[in-house]
C-alpha cells in the first residue's frame, strides 16, 4: 500500500464526523460512561435515533468545498452502535426508526464525489459481554456480569470488519481506537495492554479483504503493530502536550492530527467554544509544516444537521485554501 501511503501523506485534510445515537442527550459521545448508564437503559436510544435531516451528499460536498481530501466516519463508537446493516449485533441503525445504512449512504457519497472514506473502529465497547470488561477501565457501570472472553469478541470484530470491507467499496484505511482501555491509567509508566489484542490477525484480515486499506491505531504509542500510519490526539507529532501521547514521530510513516472544532467530538449542547477561522487555518498550517495531515472534527446534532457554526468554518477554511493553498 505505499501508493496508499503517499497519497494520505499529501491529502494534507480531512474531515471527522462523530455521529450517532450517542448525539442525542448533547453530552458528547461518551456519555453513556459519563453518566454511568446501564446497557440497558442506554439501549433506549435506538429506538429515537432518527436523523431526518441528514444528507450525505450535503456532507460530502461540505467536506470537498472545505478542500478536504478524506473524511473519517464513526462506524461503532465506545457504545457500541453500529451505524451501518451488520449481521452481528442487533444495536445497529436497521433496528431505529430510520433504518437506512448509514454507511452505506456516506460511502456511496464519497465514491461518487470523489473522496476517501475511512472507517473508525471501537476495539473497546461498553455494552459486550465477551468485550474483557473486567480488565478495563472504563464502563464499568454498565451492569454486565462475569467474565469477557476476547476470542469470543475478536471473531465479533473480524466478522464486522469484514462487512465493512467487503459492502461499500474501497476502503481508504481503518482508524482504531480504544486501546487504551486495557493499559494502565494515564500517569503510570506501564503502557502495555492487559490482553493480547491480536493486531497481527486484526491487521492481516484487512490487508487480504483490501491490501490498500491503511490501518492506524489511536493507542497513542509509538506505532508497533505494523500501522501503516500515526496519529496524534490533539496534538502535534513531538509536541506530546496533550497528555495523551506517549509517543516518538515516526519518519517513515504518514502522520495524523486529529482535533475538533469546539470543544466535544461528539454533539455537546453546552459547548459554544468554537474556535476562530484563525485558529483552525493556523491549527491546518501547522500540522502540514509537520507533515500530518489534519482530521478535524464535526459532530453532528441529533437530526443529521451540521450546525452553521461548524459549516461556516469550514467553508472559511476552503475559501483560504483556495487562495492560498497547494492544488
Ligand atoms: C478517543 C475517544 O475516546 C474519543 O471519544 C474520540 O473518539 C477521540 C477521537 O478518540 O480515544
Amino acid at each position: 500500500n505505499l501508493k496508499q501511503r503517499e497519497w494520505f501523506s499529501n491529502a494534507r485534510f480531512g474531515l471527522f464526523i462523530h455521529w450517532g445515537p450517542f448525539s442525542i442527550p448533547g453530552s458528547g459521545e461518551w456519555v453513556m460512561n459519563d453518566r454511568k448508564l446501564t446497557v440497558h437503559n442506554y439501549t433506549n436510544l435506538k429506538d429515537f435515533f432518527n436523523p431526518i435531516d441528514f444528507d450525505a451528499a450535503a456532507y460530502v460536498s461540505m467536506a470537498k468545498n472545505a478542500g478536504m481530501k478524506y473524511i473519517t466516519l464513526i462506524t461503532r463508537h465506545h457504545d457500541g452502535f453500529s451505524m451501518w446493516d451488520t449481521k452481528y449485533s442487533d444495536f445497529n441503525i436497521m433496528n431505529t426508526p430510520y433504518k437506512k445504512d448509514i454507511v452505506k449512504m456516506v460511502a456511496d457519497e464519497c465514491h461518487k464525489q470523489g473522496i476517501q472514506l475511512y472507517f473508525y473502529y471501537s476495539l473497546l465497547d461498553w455494552r459486550r459481554e465477551d468485550f474483557p470488561h473486567e480488565t478495563g477501565r472504563t464502563g464499568q457501570n454498565s451492569g454486565r456480569k462475569g467474565k469477557g472472553d476476547y476470542a469470543s469478541y475478536l471473531q465479533f470484530m473480524k466478522n464486522q470488519l469484514t462487512e465493512l470491507l467487503t459492502n461499500y467499496g474501497e476502503i481508504g484505511g481503518i482508524w482504531f481506537d480504544g486501546h487504551w482501555d486495557q493499559t494502565a491509567p494515564e500517569g503510570e509508566a506501564d503502557r502495555s495492554s492487559r490482553i493480547d489484542w491480536k493486531y497481527d490477525e486484526i491487521y492481516g484480515l484487512i490487508h487480504k479483504l483490501q491490501p490498500q486499506c491503511m490501518i492506524g491505531n489511536n493507542h497513542h504509542l509509538t506505532p508497533f503493530a505494523g500501522e501503516d500510519f500515526q496519529m496524534f490526539e490533539r496534538d502535534l507529532p513531538g509536541e506530546n502536550a496533550s497528555g495523551l501521547s506517549f509517543q516518538t514521530a515516526s519518519d517513515k510513516l504518514p502522520l495524523e492530527t486529529c482535533e475538533t472544532i469546539s470543544k466535544s467530538w461528539g454533539y455537546n449542547l453546552s459547548d459554544t467554544s468554537y474556535k476562530t477561522n484563525k485558529q483552525l487555518v493556523n491549527m491546518l498550517v501547522k500540522a502540514s509544516s509537520l507533515g500530518a495531515n489534519l482530521l478535524l472534527n464535526i459532530g453532528p446534532m441529533p437530526s443529521g444537521k451540521v450546525q452553521p457554526e461548524f459549516q461556516n468554518r469550514l467553508a472559511s477554511m476552503g475559501e483560504w485554501l483556495k487562495f492560498y493553498g497547494e492544488s
